[in-house]
This record gives structure tokens, C-alpha cells and sequence, in this order.
């Protein structure tokens, strides 16, 4: 599979003749094209949150949330400079919304989720119904649904955006548009969706088209007092710690259909054993420290740090305080394709 073929004038003269014709020979590309494991481009890396933050209060000044439309500084891999990308199939930002501003409402088929890192009070309006956002929260925007952000409070806001824009870019299937209106109309009172859905009922006859769940959000108190319970009696994993993922009540799949999300807490003084996946996988820390070799490198973070493990790369985390790491990839993309693969090494 990995031999080169040798070069001969002969062949060459072949090459360019095809060349010219859109044509060109498997045998000098199969290699590169199926390799025995992933070879990704993308590479492992780390941003601080406070350096962002300092960049964003810069970019404040330069542009409101309604001009910029979101106003958002992307985190780009610096394997995959300038495509937008933090992984091969994901992209991520980090979006601040100021006190009194708005960012205005339109809908696209991407879906988003939201890490919330600081501030509280704003709000994330989807399908008509307001989601007050908290430092912890985990909130869903579905694919094609009504969304803008407002912030009523007294403090900045900044959450981290996890969108599947290289999968949709891949698939040649965006659709967007805008509003005329710069806020959507509210049609449900705040909390809805959660009393809906999030109580572990349903509608006895419930048929969704969507494959997102209909929490729109999860609430880190409760994904807290999850962990904080589990962590009394639960063996831990010599992977992940105790390691917890998103779900839709109504399917019990991920809670969205192209991106996986976790909630993971390391014990003080944890370390896990050596683990890889296909997933390239997006961290951030909410509480504690600590350090993550991905590969031959090593990242030290603390909270709302954002690191980036690129697919098949073996990673070990380090916690030096007892820690909890939110994470999203493509895993239910890749695990509905049969492509998904973990390697647990002896553990
Ligand atoms: O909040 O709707 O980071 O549409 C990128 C594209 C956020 C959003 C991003 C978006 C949004």
C-alpha cells in the first residue's frame, strides 16, 4: 500500500497526456489516499481563555455584535490555517456578547453548540423560547432553527461555539438566512423546553423530525450534582475518570446528531492511562488544573482553556486539582458510519 512507484519519462509523458484530460493515475496517489491509520493534518494545540479574552475586549471596541453579525474569534488549528477549522471536521470560536448588544437572529443548517466560559445573565434565544446562560451550560442550537443572543446584564459574555460547518461545507449543504427583525419573536416562557423535556418525561405520543435533542440547554448545576454524585461511588475509568455523555431523552442517542458532547471529572492527583480514538476532540477545562500530553506534547491548562487532540493521537490527562473537562467531536458521525475506533491500550 505505501510503496512508490518509480518515475520514468515514459510514464511521465503518460501523466501530462492524461493530465490534460482530467485524468490521473491511482498508483502515484493510493498511498496518500487510503493509509494504514489516520495521518491528519491537524495538529495538537492549546489557546489560553485569557488571552482571548484580552483579544475580544480589543475587538469590542473595533465592532459591535450586530455589524459582525456574531462577533467571534476562531480558533483555527494551526495544521488547517485559514479554513475556519479547529478540527479536520469541526470548527470552533469563542463569541462575547457585551452588555445591551444583540446579535441578530438567522438560521442555517449547521448546528451549534455553546460552552458557556463567563458572564451570566445573557440569553440564547431558539424556536422562540429564551435560554438564560450560565458559566458550565451546555446549549444546542438545531440545525435550521431561529437563533440570536442578547445580553441584558451588567458584564460581558463569552461562551465557546462548536459548530459542524466543515461537515455541512463538505457535504455542499448550507443553507442560511436572516431576519428582518434583529430578535426573533418569543413564543415560550423561559425554561420551557427544559420542564418539557428535561424531567425525564415525555409526551405520550411524541414523533420528532429532529434528531437534536429538545433540551435546549444543560444546566451545569445538574451536570454538577451528576458527577458529584457518581464521584462517591463509581469506579473510575483508567481512561476518562468518570466520564458522562449528552444525551437526547427522546432518542437516548448524543444530544445532536453530528457533534458529541461530554462531561468528564478527574479526581485530585488523577492520571489516566494512554488513549486514543478517531475523534478528534475539543477540551475545555470548566474547573481545576492540570496537564494533557497529546502524542509528545504537553499542555498545561486550567479553566476555560481550550485544547485541540487530533484523531489517533494517544492522550493522558494529569489532574493536579480535582477537575471537570467538557469535550465535543464528530464521534456520532463517525460511529454511525461504522469509522469509529478506540484504542484503551492495556486498560
Ligand atoms: O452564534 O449563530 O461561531 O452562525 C459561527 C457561526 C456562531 C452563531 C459561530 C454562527 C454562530
Amino acid at each position: 500500500m505505501e510503496h512508490a512507484v518509480r518515475q520514468m519519462p515514459e510514464r511521465q509523458a503518460f501523466y501530462e497526456k492524461i493530465d490534460g484530460e482530467n485524468l490521473s493515475a491511482l498508483w502515484n496517489v493510493l498511498g496518500a489516499l487510503i493509509t494504514p491509520e489516520p495521518k491528519s493534518a491537524c495538529q495538537p494545540f492549546l489557546w489560553r481563555f485569557d488571552a482571548i479574552r484580552q483579544h475580544m475586549t480589543e475587538a469590542g471596541k473595533l465592532i459591535t455584535a450586530k455589524e459582525a453579525e456574531r462577533r467571534v474569534l476562531i480558533l483555527e488549528n494551526p495544521g488547517l490555517r485559514g479554513q475556519s477549522k479547529v478540527t479536520t471536521s469541526l470548527y470552533a470560536g469563542i463569541q462575547a456578547v457585551l452588555p445591551g448588544e444583540v446579535a441578530p437572529a438567522h438560521r442555517h443548517t449547521q448546528s451549534a453548540l455553546r460552552f458557556v466560559l463567563e458572564g451570566k445573565g445573557a440569553h440564547t434565544a431558539v424556536d422562540g423560547e429564551r435560554t438564560m446562560m450560565s458559566p458550565g451550560d451546555f446549549v444546542i442550537t438545531p440545525a435550521m432553527t431561529w437563533h440570536d443572543h442578547g445580553n441584558t446584564s451588567s458584564e460581558p459574555m463569552f461562551w465557546l461555539d462548536g459548530l459542524d460547518i466543515p461537515v455541512v461545507q463538505f457535504l455542499d449543504a448550507s443553507f442560511a438566512e436572516g431576519l428582518d427583525d434583529e430578535e426573533q419573536p418569543i413564543t415560550r416562557p423561559v425554561g420551557d423546553s427544559y420542564a418539557r423535556y428535561g424531567q425525564n418525561l415525555l409526551p405520550v405520543d411524541i414523533k420528532r423530525k429532529s434528531k437534536t435533542s429538545p433540551v435546549f440547554s444543560y444546566p451545569y448545576e445538574h451536570t454538577r450534582a451528576a458527577l458529584e454524585q457518581m464521584k462517591k461511588s463509581e469506579a473510575w475509568d483508567a481512561c476518562h475518570g468518570l466520564k458522562l455523555r449528552y444525551t437526547n431523552p427522546v432518542s437516548g442517542d448524543y444530544a445532536m446528531p453530528t457533534m458529541g458532547t461530554f462531561i468528564q471529572l478527574l479526581p485530585k492527583g488523577f492520571s489516566t492511562s494512554r488513549y486514543r480514538s478517531t475523534d478528534a476532540t475539543v477540551y475545555v477545562p470548566m474547573e481545576g488544573k492540570g496537564r494533557t500530553r497529546i502524542g509528545d506534547k504537553i499542555f498545561d491548562w486550567g479553566p476555560r482553556d481550550i485544547f485541540v487532540v487530533p484523531s489517533w493521537h494517544p492522550v493522558s490527562h494529569e489532574a493536579e486539582d480535582e477537575s471537570v473537562l467538557f469535550s465535543f467531536s464528530d464521534r456520532p458521525i463517525q460511529e454511525k458510519l461504522d469509522l469509529f475506533r478506540e484504542d484503551r491500550g492495556n486498560a
